[in-house]
């Protein structure tokens, strides 16, 4: 077996955003464009010799083509092991817990996560690290840094590693161990959530639908909610991955899970419903007849913890990113902990959880998750719910409507004009931007502005700080809009454009959120002007 070095240089673009790097899967399969950056990861974490990787991916388009070639590239460069998930396969939060479990340097996770997948589709490499979270920004700076200057690549020539079967092989001196995906992580849930007590809900008849989304979940799903704990067979649909998700869109939310909404909301609706995206870190919930946002859902499981064994002795504190919704501030006010407010990504958790300064954490996006890993996590988020239900005997709908009479109601909308000209959206920002420091004390569409101004982070553990992270506005009353362009989408720019409004009339709780929010969308709308520069009508995705 030979290691061949092969002279390259470098390609534009190759920036991971907020969560890796995502391009358009015929981008991914061009020539050199997957090489050149896992050269680049390699030379951005000081080189793989002796270390020891996890790899799995969410199943997509060139997921398995992809694999191999990191094999071979992190053989040639001197790799001691590489963890593999059976057919290269794992979900997000599975590789997190597999990285901390085997004490393991690091690992690639190859995936775009919620974007559509396909030779049309998106496809997408992270990078996590030892505590088995996405690379901090200064690991992704360095690897950008890398693939600007990159020359060259070594990658070992050989025949495709069979990933199929479960055992040990060897490619040059690099050990290739090919795992059950599942087990591990299985192993893990069994230990934070009374098991029991859910398969006694299941029991007593309990009816359950989980859309996998024909993503990674499927087979944790089935695993753990069917043939674990007892849901009716067929619970879980649409439960075997895809390389295409079906043509789907794996983003669970009430657009793109519509089949699941309309179950819930129909006749005959079972008690609960969830879903999860491509790479089983997001979760959606919905009862019957109601669907939990987000951030509503963060709040309530913060608000519930004492009632799940593994987080019954009291949280640390909690954190959510700053456009999610502040409905997690008044349940940490309560508990007399305290709320962190970071930038979009999971990345920026990573240090609040390993410092034990908070122990769960969420984004309005769909994702939740725990100090369990380092990783939003779908699956934990569900099992979370259930086991909550389990052991209140209460309906998600009763649940709610309880948590919002104690807390009151954060109503919270996101609107998404995706695909947008590049320069429009950066020059709305911009000009955005120039007028902060003139609107507090000014009036948007007959609302008082508050305060006005761009998010920075500073991070309370090593000091480091990230701008730039969003342009935020509070208005008397308690409404809030916030508004930044996506770091994730492959094609022109995604105007993300947040709304949020507190209700603490009980008599006030149950309008519908765009009716709710009318007065917040018309003044984001007359701040930004954004039907003028994107030349939109509506948005293209309302969440
Ligand atoms: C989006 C979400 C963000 C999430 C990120 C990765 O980022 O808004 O909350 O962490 O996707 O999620 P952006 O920059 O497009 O707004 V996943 O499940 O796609 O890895
Ligand atoms: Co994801």
């Amino acid at each position: 077996m030979t290691i061949l070095t092969i002279p390259t240089g470098p390609i534009e673009g190759q920036k991971p955003g907020t969560s890796g790097l995502r391009k358009k899967t015929r981008v991914f399969m061009g020539p050199h464009y997957l090489e050149n950056y896992l050269a680049a990861t390699w030379d951005g974490i000081g080189g793989v010799a002796g270390k020891t990787l996890v790899l799995g991916g969410d199943g997509r388009y060139f997921n398995d083509r992809a694999a191999q070639v990191m094999l071979r590239m992190a053989a040639a460069s001197g790799a001691k092991k590489v963890i593999v998930g059976q057919n290269a396969l794992l979900s997000t939060p599975a590789a997190s817990h597999l990285i901390r479990l085997r004490r393991a340097d690091g690992g690639i996770i190859l995936s775009a996560s919620h974007n559509p997948g396909g030779p049309d589709g998106d496809f997408g490499v992270k990078y996590n690290v030892a505590n088995g979270g996405p690379a901090p920004e200064g690991v992704t700076a360095r690897i950008f840094e890398a693939t600007k200057t990159i020359s060259e690549y070594r990658i070992a020539e050989s025949q495709d590693i069979d990933l199929g079967t479960i055992g040990t092989a060897r490619l040059l001196d690099m050990e290739i161990e090919v795992v059950d995906p599942v087990a591990d992580y299985q192993a893990l849930m069994e230990k934070l959530f009374d098991f029991p007590a859910i398969k006694a809900l299941f029991a007593g008849g309990f009816r359950l639908r989980f859309d996998a989304m024909h993503a990674i979940t499927g087979p944790y799903a089935s695993a753990i909610l069917e043939s674990t704990l007892g849901a009716a067979p067929g619970s879980v649909v649409n439960a075997v991955p895809l390389p295409d998700f079906g043509q789907g869109h794996p983003d669970p939310n009430p657009i793109w899970a519509k089949a699941l909404m309309d179950a819930m909301f129909g006749a005959q609706s079972p008690d609960f419903g969830a879903a999860s995206d491509g790479d089983g870190d997001r979760n959606m919930i919905v009862g019957r007849g109601i669907y939990v946002t987000p951030s509503d859902s963060l709040a309530a499981i913060a608000a519930n913890a004492s009632h799940v064994k593994a987080y019954a002795g009291g949280l640390k504190g909690v954190a959510r990113s700053m456009p999610t919704s502040r409905a997690l501030d008044r349940v940490a006010e309560r508990l007399g902990i305290d709320c962190y407010e970071t930038p979009t990504g999971w990345k920026f958790f990573g240090n609040l959880l390993d410092a034990g300064r908070a122990t769960i954490c969420g984004e309005e996006s769909a994702g939740t998750g725990s100090d369990h890993v380092r990783e939003k996590d779908g699956l934990w988020a569900v099992l979370f719910w259930l086991n909550v239900l389990a052991v209140r005997k209460v309906s998600v709908a009763d649940l709610m409507a309880e948590h919002w009479k104690s807390y009151g109601r954060n109503y919270y909308s996101r609107h998404d004009y995706e695909a947008v000209d590049s320069d429009a959206a950066q020059k709305l920002v911009d000009d955005l931007r120039a007028r902060l420091p003139d609107l507090p004390g000014s009036e948007i569409a007959g609302l008082a502005v508050e305060s006005a101004d761009e998010f920075a982070y500073d991070d309370p553990v090593d000091a480091s700080r990230s701008e730039g992270q969003g342009l935020r506005f509070t208005f008397d009353g308690g409404g809030r809009i916030v508004l930044r362009l996506s770091g994730t989408g492959t094609e022109g720019a995604t105007l993300r454009v947040y709304l949020e409004r507190v209700e603490t009339d009980p008599a006030r709780m149950h309008d519908d959120p765009q009716e709710a929010l009318a007065g917040i969308i018309a003044a984001a709308e007359s701040l930004a002007g954004i039907k003028e520069r994107t030349g939109r009508d509506a948005p293209d995705v309302i969440t």
